[in-house]
């Protein structure tokens, strides 16, 4: 009888623990330790010592209850004093306790932290302190990941402090519950039901963020328009501000340039005009008003439509310094979006937001940080990093990513973004001569700017697991770590998060960060190798469409791209060309010109090239073409067959799920392979190199495809 209720419960509480296993816990799992790691950790946790009650302390303590007690399955004692060996003492460098242990926490940095092994009135401690108490905060999430990724605390001495100052997520959420390239269901923020219901999940966002460093979020799309700033709204995005401010982070909004005449009855959004200013001086005092520590305003301003100062014949500094004027005596600041071209002007895209920024530096007031993107075009799977990077030397340049995976597979394909936004920050601009490193512009390090920061467009949504997939967090969570340091190894931070989040099993740890340091070169190969970019399908992104040239506008189209014809395929941005390369520092520019120069993965982008052109390899270039194509879809067959050797390390549920994407993914890239290269084909007229299979089907079938709803497209 005994046996058999023992079995009952194993397996009970085998069911509870799958339930529990649906990704909600992000990277913050917390779960029991193996018995020797308990062995050795618990010595150093029997007791939290703090002496302090502010929220964000209080936020500290549960945080280190909730993952000490799940990781070491023991509670922890609080006290005020250290009464044995083993205490865990959380303060920041204004406590008087903290003084007294006399560590070294001079230039600390805002936000900083030190842990340290120090010994306490006689008895062994370990020691959490920040310079402020989100400083504390941060060390704490430190030192919970030193447990759940099994490192050694015997003797510690870290010290940390981030190298960027803000460190953002950008949503791109709709007051109506939609997410413009959403792939997690609709958006978080329950805008009816608050600013009284506060949802738990608000909580759970705020301590995943601030366990990577996250300081800000803004809360709404950039063309969501002007409603959020009407004082039915405000009071929500007070509410939210609340619910995120223990954590340490800050709110922010988009807001539209023409909200003086949609809310404010005025005749006209003029950044110049008195009345326009003072508009925006009083909605700005509002909102500190009902949020004291808000951190400012996002814009789009004449980009794709959006209102913005040119329709008044000002300039995008007259309209960027008219808003930093009215958030300058509250302390916040304006981050103004360089994603600017116009259908309007005949000239390459790619060239134009340098065009139109590069003039304008020095013109903007200290608290404007031109949020620029990390390639010139617009988050395709490979871009060579944006040349206004390190041409703006009197700009404060905040770098913009994509954590959403709209031009990379959506919630289903495995893609880890570590590689890319590695790639981009380690690119050298060359602008002050060698090592004048993206990351050196964007950290302020190489031209001495203090206000610093990095945007993530979010990839979150109301999905149980946040983010569509349980490898779509391994994007937040990375972007969160680079943000803190863009120096980062992406292989190390894809070690911690597989740690965190599934296991500490070595096998299993060695197989996923190797899949995933792969995951992004294989999406390259199978959508868009050797250069290429923007061949997706119109409006919603969703799937190949090379031929498509139905947008209403030339640079929507993939064929205003690739400009493949029976001579060969790319763009000359050369010399000759539309000139592109011009606007780099001029040896990257003397490189790129060059097509003996200019490296494979850049090649189309820079150059058109026959397509019986031979490659380094030896190979003709429409032969590197359909290789990389099939290397692709390879690719991704080893990680299923990765996967597969995987059954049995981690709990069903999700296990199923990531094979189940796989496998979604395999399908995917193989008629991203297939559809690209009958296009290709069609238009190069070259017999397929020997040896490489046949599309499945033929090209006017893929032509033939067409999709409605499309998740993630706004215009539906
Ligand atoms: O990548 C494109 C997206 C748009 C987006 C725009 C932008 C927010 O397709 O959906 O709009 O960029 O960044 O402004």
């Amino acid at each position: 009888m005994l046996a058999v209720l023992m079995l009952t419960m194993g397996s009970l509480s085998c069911a509870t623990r799958a339930r529990a296993e649906d990704g909600y816990d992000l990277w913050l799992r917390y779960r029991l330790l193996t018995p020797e790691q308990v062995k050795r950790y618990r010595r150093h946790a029997s007791e939290l010592v703090v002496d302090s009650f502010t929220p964000t302390q209080i936020a500290i303590r549960k945080e280190l209850q909730r993952g000490l007690s799940g990781l070491l399955g023991q509670n922890l004692r609080t006290s005020d004093t250290v009464t044995g060996d083993g205490a865990i003492i959380v303060g920041t460098v204004s406590s008087s306790f903290i003084a007294h242990l006399r560590l070294d926490t001079a230039n600390l940095g805002h936000d900083g932290y030190v842990i340290r092994s120090v010994v306490a009135d006689g008895h062994t401690a370990i020691a959490i302190v920040g310079n402020n108490d989100t400083g504390a905060l941060y060390g704490a999430f430190h030192f919970l990941r030193l447990l759940q990724t099994g490192q050694p605390i015997e003797h510690l001495d870290l010290r940390e402090s981030p190298q960027i100052k803000l460190r953002v997520l950008d949503h791109w959420d709709y007051l109506n519950g939609k997410v413009e390239r959403g792939y997690a269901g609709a958006s978080m923020w329950d805008w009816w039901k608050l600013p009284d219901w506060r949802d738990p999940r608000y909580t759970d966002y705020a301590r995943a963020n601030a366990s990577i460093g996250i300081n800000g979020t803004v809360l709404n799309d950039v063309t969501d328009g002007a409603t959020i700033l009407t004082p039915f709204y405000l009071e929500k995005v007070a509410a939210l501000a609340d619910v995120f401010r223990p954590y340490g982070i800050r709110v922010y909004l988009s807001i539209r340039f023409s909200a003086p005449m949609e809310i404010g009855g005025l005749k006209t959004a003029d950044p110049l005009d008195s009345r326009v200013q003072a508009w925006w001086r009083a909605k700005a005092d509002e909102i500190y008003k009902r949020v004291p520590d808000f951190g400012g305003f996002l814009v789009k301003a004449n980009s794709e439509g959006q209102p913005g100062p040119k329709d008044y014949g000002r300039t995008h500094a007259d309209g960027a310094n008219m808003l930093a004027d009215v958030l300058a005596p509250h302390g916040g600041v304006v981050m103004w979006r360089a994603f600017v071209y116009s259908q309007a002007n005949p000239d390459d895209r790619a060239k134009q937001a340098y065009n139109e920024f590069k003039p304008l530096d020095g013109h903007f007031r200290n608290n404007v940080l031109l949020q620029v993107k990390n390639g010139p075009i617009d988050f395709q799977p490979r871009e060579p990093f944006h040349p206004l990077f390190g041409a703006m030397p009197k700009t404060a340049l905040m770098m913009e990513f994509e954590i959403t995976k709209e031009y990379l597979g959506f919630a289903t394909h495995l893609v880890y973004l570590g590689p890319l936004y590695e790639e981009v920050l380690s690119s050298d601009t060359m602008s002050r001569g060698k090592g004048s490193t993206v990351a050196k512009v964007v950290d302020g390090s190489l031209e001495g700017h203090s206000l610093t920061g990095m945007a993530g467009d979010a990839n979150i949504g109301t999905d149980r697991d946040w983010c569509g997939s349980d490898f779509n967090q391994a994007n937040w969570y990375v972007f969160g770590r680079m943000a803190w340091d863009p120096t980062q190894s992406s292989r190390a931070l894809a070690e911690d998060w597989v740690r965190m989040t599934f296991t500490n099993n070595e096998a299993f740890v060695k197989s996923v960060v190797a899949m995933m340091m792969g995951s992004r070169e294989a999406a390259v190969d199978y959508m868009t190798p050797l250069g290429l970019l923007h061949l997706m399908g119109p409006g919603h992104h969703y799937g190949p469409a090379p031929w498509d040239a139905s947008e209403s506008e030339a640079d929507w189209r993939p064929v205003y791209y690739h400009r493949a014809d029976h001579q060969g395929i790319g763009f000359d941005r050369t010399r000759t060309g539309s000139n592109a390369v011009a606007e780099y520092a001029p040896p990257i520019a003397t490189q790129f010109n060059d097509l003996k120069q200019t490296p494979d993965q850049f090649l189309l982008y820079f150059h058109h090239v026959p397509w019986e052109y031979r490659m380094r390899s030896g190979q003709t270039l429409w032969y590197e073409l359909v290789a990389h194509y099939t290397q692709g879809v390879d690719d991704v067959k080893k990680m299923r067959e990765t996967w597969r050797h995987l059954d049995g390390y981690i709990d069903d549920e999700r296990y199923q799920q990531v094979a189940t994407f796989l496998a979604i993914q395999e399908k995917e890239a193989q008629w991203w392979r297939d559809a690209c290269i009958a296009y290709f084909q069609s238009v190069s007229g070259l017999p397929l190199p020997v040896g490489y299979a046949p599309p499945l089907h033929s090209l006017r079938y893929y032509e033939s495809l067409s999709f409605l709803y499309v998740p993630g497209f706004s215009s539906w």
